[in-house]
């Protein structure tokens, strides 16, 4: 019989990944979609043309609504439950303050409400974020105390404390996998990596003349999604449950992701890229660097692409899609590190 996975988050970037790497490792995957009048499946598309070998299967559902939740999880009987959807977006989350803290919040929590009222016995992963440590200083690790600088961050939290909770409350296998920024040509188009990198390809395309910014000197630890998809299974795989850190190590800011990203593309950032003030958050993280350590002591996990890799496999993907020619230096020195990985370019 082959392990039963059910993600929530399933149409983002990290479901769509993790659901690639899960039907390759012979499982049979299961998704949470928001019913929706347009299509919420790009990011799935080439795995439902073939059904993953009949192994994906979709269900429409909600984390505000508990009962459907309930319904789903004693129909599929889940193995391991990976629980990715929310409102992620943090700028988003000052505008929609109570909606995020309902879905991102309180949807974990009839998550495990579910899971517990059910009996299914699962695995379950909780996507954390670095964004729980907000203004607390860099590195951080599993020690480090949180400082929560957004309601994104703030019910992220809550989330984190109600995971550990259930664990030592009710015995529940649960996991906080807290997570830095990770990337991809798969990223949603309004977080910053991916607003850069297509807008180096308008840019070029004769699309746009500028990119509109905001704060330019925050500081974030960025890595490759797809080597974080493997980390939450790994971290599903262990003995016991525990939460660790994921992140590179490193910190660039969002001007060396300019720099980087132009560069490569052969123009000078400084004609193109204008700051509005607008888009600064009222509260802001600074500087996020992990220390993971303990991943790599407990899960043998380690990122490898490293920043200029990332910048450039994400520049060459948004040049291939407006039908540019693209250097092609990111997919070469990405080499066969991702080999589940059918197409790291879209
Ligand atoms: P993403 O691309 O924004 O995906 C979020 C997913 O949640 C989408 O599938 C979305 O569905 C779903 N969702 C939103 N509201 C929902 C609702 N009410 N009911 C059911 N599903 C809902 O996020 P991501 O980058 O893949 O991140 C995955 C998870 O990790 C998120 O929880 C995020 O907060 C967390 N995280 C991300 C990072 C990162 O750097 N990427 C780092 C740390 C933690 P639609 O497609 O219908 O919108
Ligand atoms: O912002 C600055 C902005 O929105 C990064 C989510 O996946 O990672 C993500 O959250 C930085 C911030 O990601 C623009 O002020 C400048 O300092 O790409 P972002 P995020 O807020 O770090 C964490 C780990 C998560 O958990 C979240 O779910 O970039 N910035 N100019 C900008 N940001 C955006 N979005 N747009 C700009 O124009």
């Amino acid at each position: 019989m082959p392990t039963i996975a059910f993600i929530t988050g399933i149409t983002g970037q990290d479901g769509s990944y993790l659901a690639e790497f899960l039907l390759g490792q012979g499982y049979e995957v299961h998704g949470l979609i928001r019913w929706c009048s347009t299509s919420p499946t790009q990011r799935l598309d080439h795995l439902l043309q073939d059904a993953g070998g009949g192994r994906l299967t979709l269900h429409c559902g909600d984390l505000a609504d508990a009962a459907r939740l309930g319904a789903l999880l004693a129909e599929v009987q889940p193995d391991e439950v990976y629980h990715l959807g929310a409102q992620s977006h943090v700028r988003v989350s000052f505008d929609l303050p109570a909606y995020t803290g309902d879905i991102t919040g309180l949807g974990t929590v009839r998550l495990l409400e579910a899971v517990r009222r059910s009996g299914v016995r699962c695995r379950f992963y909780q996507a954390s974020s670095s964004e729980m440590f907000g203004s607390a200083p860099a590195p951080q690790n599993e020690a480090t105390p949180f400082w929560p600088r957004s309601p994104y961050a703030a019910a992220k939290l809550y989330s984190y404390w109600m995971v550990r909770n259930y664990r030592e409350a009710h015995g529940l296998f649960v996991c906080n996998g807290i997570m830095y920024n990770h990337e991809s040509p798969r990223r949603g188009e309004t977080f910053v990596t991916r607003k850069i990198s297509r807008g180096v390809a308008k840019i070029l395309k004769g699309e746009a003349t500028q990119l509109v910014l905001g704060n330019l000197e925050a500081r974030r630890d960025w890595g490759y999604a797809p080597e974080y998809v493997e980390g939450m299974w790994r971290l599903l795989q262990q003995g016991e449950p525990q939460d660790l850190v994921f992140g590179t190590g490193e910190t660039h800011s969002v001007r060396d992701f300019v720099e980087e990203a132009f560069g490569y593309a052969n123009l000078d950032w400084r004609q193109f890229v204008r700051v509005d003030p607008s888009y600064f958050r009222p509260t802001e993280v600074e500087h996020l660097r992990a220390d993971s350590t303990q991943a790599r002591r407990f899960l043998g996990w380690e990122a490898t692409v490293t920043f200029p890799q990332l910048v450039r496999l994400m520049v060459d993907a948004d040049l291939r899609a407006a039908d540019l020619e693209a250097p092609g230096e990111g997919l070469r020195a990405l080499g066969n590190r991702v080999r589940w990985l059918r197409n790291p370019l879209s």
